[in-house]
């Protein structure tokens, strides 16, 4: 297991690379270029001064997060082609700086929706993302991205950057009519088109599941369940089309079993990377918030699932993903120091325990 932090920029995030370092057993990134947009190629010139400057910590740089896929892919209209083309630039160039793991998503113009970026948590006075259905009730598309814009610190989200704003409508209407099957279809394309390449640079492609795990607002969503993951696996066989599994996302629906999806997926050779964290189920359906890590201040039990990656896939990039705002950190919601920090030795705990346990 390689344990990774994920980070935004030295423009665009409140935790520094050499703070990064000092999280013990910290490996390297989960890197992001946040100011490019779906589609956009991400030059050499860009890539190698983002992985020049996290080598210079001491950090390695051999997974890269959201490169996103431009909607017209995801459309399947006729300029795919040249955003494809695009892609499959950018996958050469992060090949050539020593990038191995591509995560990605092929969600329909969301990434990952909450209701709150800061939830109070009473017991202890932090804070974190939250999700009620009833609250998207009377709102619309329009108004979630405008509150999660305003409400995120002054930082950009991924997937839910300011510019994009004024496509929303339009882009929500194109997809009017688009079944679970047509997306997969699209994604086919993609797929058949950018796995080769992979396949010729060695980096494997590593899809993140829907977040959270069921279609909203009427959109197909085909990336939230163990079958739907095994259609995506079917839909281009090869170690390089493989999965982010993100043990929150798809823990978001209680069906999903994640420490038996771990093993699912991981004796498949089909887990490049993965994001753990916990999720607290409140009362009703469709209703959470996120967890701090340990096991026993949620619902997913993080000893089976790290005990299920040792066992299938122990060599896989892990992250401690979102965390809790705790001890006054002002940053972006989700990713303060602190509490991924916590998360990451906490893991690291679990993983010595295991390691030692089962020689
Ligand atoms: C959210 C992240 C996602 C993830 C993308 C990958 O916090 O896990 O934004 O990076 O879905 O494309």
């Amino acid at each position: 297991m390689k344990m990774t932090f994920r980070w935004y920029g030295e423009n665009s995030d409140s935790v520094k690379l050499s703070q990064i370092k000092q999280i013990p057993g910290m490996s390297g990134l989960m890197g992001f270029l946040d100011y490019k947009a779906a589609g956009e190629i991400w030059t050499e010139q860009e890539i190698k001064s983002y992985i020049d400057g996290v080598h210079a910590a001491g950090l390695a740089c051999e997974v890269i997060e959201s490169v996103n896929v431009h909607e017209d892919i995801k459309m399947g209209l006729p300029t795919r082609d040249l955003y494809i083309e695009n892609y499959i630039l950018t996958i050469r160039s992060l090949a050539k700086y020593g990038v191995k793991v591509i995560v990605y998503n092929f969600m329909p113009v969301f990434d990952w929706l909450r209701t709150d970026l800061a939830r109070v948590i009473p017991e202890d006075g932090s804070n974190s993302l939250y999700f009620d259905e009833k609250d998207l009730g009377d709102m619309d598309p329009m108004e979630i991205v405008r509150n999660t814009i305003e409400n995120s610190n002054g930082f950009s989200l991924p997937g839910w950057e300011p510019e994009r704003l004024g496509e929303l409508e339009k882009t929500l209407k194109q997809y009017e009519g688009m079944t679970p099957d047509m997306l997969r279809e699209n994604y086919k394309y993609f797929l058949d088109a950018v796995i080769p390449v992979c396949e010729e640079v060695s980096v494997r492609m590593a899809c993140h599941p829907d977040d959270p795990a069921w279609p909203i607002f009427g959109l197909p969503r085909i990336a939230h369940s163990k079958e739907q993951f095994d259609l995506i696996c079917g839909l281009h066989d090869s170690p390089a089309n493989a999965l982010c599994l993100c043990t929150g996302s798809l823990g978001s629906n209680p069906d999903n079993n994640i420490p038996e999806i771990v093993r699912h997926f991981g004796e498949k050779n089909r887990i490049a990377a993965m994001h753990i964290r916990n999720i607290k189920f409140l009362d009703g359906v469709h209703h959470f918030r996120e967890a701090s890590h340990l096991s026993k201040e949620g619902d997913l039990d993080m000893f089976a699932i790290m005990k299920a990656v040792y066992d299938t896939c122990p060599d896989t990039y892990i992250r401690p993903d979102h965390g809790r705002m705790i001890w006054d950190e002002v940053g972006r919601p989700g990713y303060g120091l602190y509490d991924r920090a916590l998360g990451a030795a906490y893991l690291n705990g679990l993983w010595e325990a295991i390691e030692k346990t089962s020689k």
